[in-house]
């Protein structure tokens, strides 16, 4: 709950308490204790209800090829098993305390414009100009449909919705809301049928996919929270200048997870 909401609250109680205490004490009346229920009734339903918005969790692109435990053809630097336990077991610690948790899906078809093979004479990483100032970096053949690589690499049962993006095969799509060429996913509608005003999000890469997603949240007017020792990188001072931007444009950063501080942040 935001603080000044709590502070609304609390002062409502405390000064409805207050008067149907004194009315009660006044007038000697056995109907003071009514008063009070009806004027504490509801501000407890109001407490009751603000407390049931959870964080939604959106954990982004998880997926096999980003991972060096499974010799991903685009693994960022450190995601090992110990790194994907590490996600399977705070992702599962948000699920037991009730949270909804959302995957994210790179799911490319083969022709897919990102990929250096389907550019003559490009590699891996070189950059093409797509139309004026719109810079795309090359990458290597990644996340396609039906393929090992684009399997999600969590823990199943954790998660209770995918949402899938980058199908189109002439738009990138690094946010897990919209491709480059505008067209939405279905994430914003799920949040919203969720409930969510908040959302904790985490994944691969820090850089490109995380970034652009925590970037379209705090636009769309989320709150957001980023864990970063649950984030990969593709390369490390692009991540760290992501992080800046994040915490900039008013991400909340939490380093190493504190379940307790992110149901509440
Ligand atoms: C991503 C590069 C290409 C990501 C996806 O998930 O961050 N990066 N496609
Ligand atoms: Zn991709």
């Amino acid at each position: 709950m935001d603080s000044p909401l709590l502070f609304a609250v609390g002062l409502s109680l405390f000064f409805g308490t207050l008067s149907a205490a004194i009315a009660a004490n006044k007038n000697r009346s056995k109907y003071g204790w009514f008063f009070a229920g009806v004027l504490l009734g509801p501000f407890g339903l109001l407490v009751a209800v603000l407390r049931r918005i959870k964080p939604v969790v959106v954990v982004v692109d998880v997926q096999a090829d980003f991972t060096s435990a499974h010799n991903g053809t685009l693994a960022t630097s450190g995601s090992d098993e110990s790194y994907l336990k590490t996600v399977s077991s705070a992702t599962r610690a948000f699920k037991d305390a009730g949270l909804t948790v959302f995957a994210t899906q790179d799911w490319h078809p083969a022709n897919h414009m990102s990929f250096a093979d389907n550019h003559p004479d490009k590699k891996p990483f070189d950059t093409i100009e797509i139309s004026d100032g719109w810079i795309q970096t090359l990458w290597p053949v990644h996340c396609v449909q039906d393929t090992d690589g684009a399997a999600l690499a969590i823990e199943p049962g954790i998660i209770s919705d995918v949402i899938r993006k980058g199908q189109d095969p002439q738009f990138d799509s690094y946010s897990g809301f919209r491709d480059d060429g505008g067209v939405k996913t279905l994430l914003r509608e799920k949040l919203t049928e969720a409930g969510a005003k908040s959302l904790i999000i985490y994944g691969i890469a820090t850089d490109y996919c995380v970034k652009a997603t925590v970037l379209d949240a705090l636009q769309l007017g989320y709150k957001v929270c980023l864990v970063t020792d649950l984030c990969r990188g593709v390369s490390e001072d692009t991540s760290l200048s992501a992080i800046t931007e994040m915490a900039e444009k008013g991400a909340f950063i939490m380093q190493s997870l504190d379940l307790k501080k992110a149901l509440r942040f």
